[in-house]
């Protein structure tokens, strides 16, 4: 199933995001918050275009109000941590769910150190510039009303056959730092 995801009418709490397959496109976990069966988590693929497939049939977890991810087991596939209820009326538990996905894509972490803005720079923007264009991913604090935290490490999947042609970071002090090729 293909969708158009408005996330607004989806979910009350926050969607946490990654791409979690490599390819470039972001995608995104929604956690539901109820205790009820069919308001399951969904977990969706970013298919291009503004369209999202739900591929969350293993991660259908109720009564969840967060979800993080974070590349658990440094292995370049980012991996998900979420809360909630299996079934009705169930403990609640902590799960996570290890990313078992197959591809040769490319992807590139980045570790942010801030001198005159702190070593954990929140807000500090990371740009890189390839064939398919520029993209940016922002250093974040904790988000959502339960204060949810993606791993600090920040990552770009790159797809195939990309060669990235600069980065930048922007610090929150103001300063814009481009990386030479040696450093990344
Ligand atoms: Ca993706
Ligand atoms: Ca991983």
């Amino acid at each position: 199933m293909t969708v158009f995801l408005i996330f607004g009418f989806l979910n009350w709490r926050i969607s946490s995001s990654a791409d979690f397959d490599n390819d470039g496109l972001v995608d995104t976990y929604v956690p539901q918050t109820y205790n009820i069966e069919y308001a399951h988590s969904l977990l969706f693929k970013n298919k291009g275009n503004f369209r999202f497939e739900d591929v969350g049939n293993g991660i259908r977890v109720i009564d969840s109000y967060a979800g993080a991810f974070a590349d658990l087991n440094n292995n370049g596939r980012q991996d998900l941590v979420v809360s909630g209820r299996l079934k009705l009326n169930a403990e609640p538990s902590l799960r996570v769910y290890k990313n078992i996905s197959q591809n040769s894509n490319n992807f590139i972490k980045f570790k942010l150190l801030g001198e005159q803005s702190g070593t954990y720079p929140v807000g500090a923007q990371i740009r890189i510039k390839h064939k398919n264009g520029i993209f940016v991913r922002q250093f974040e604090g904790n988000t959502g009303t339960l204060n949810q935290q993606n791993d600090p490490i920040i990552h770009f999947g790159l797809g195939r056959n990309v060669e990235i042609q600069s980065v930048q970071v922007v610090w929150p002090s103001g300063i814009k730092q481009n990386l030479k090729s040696h450093q990344f």
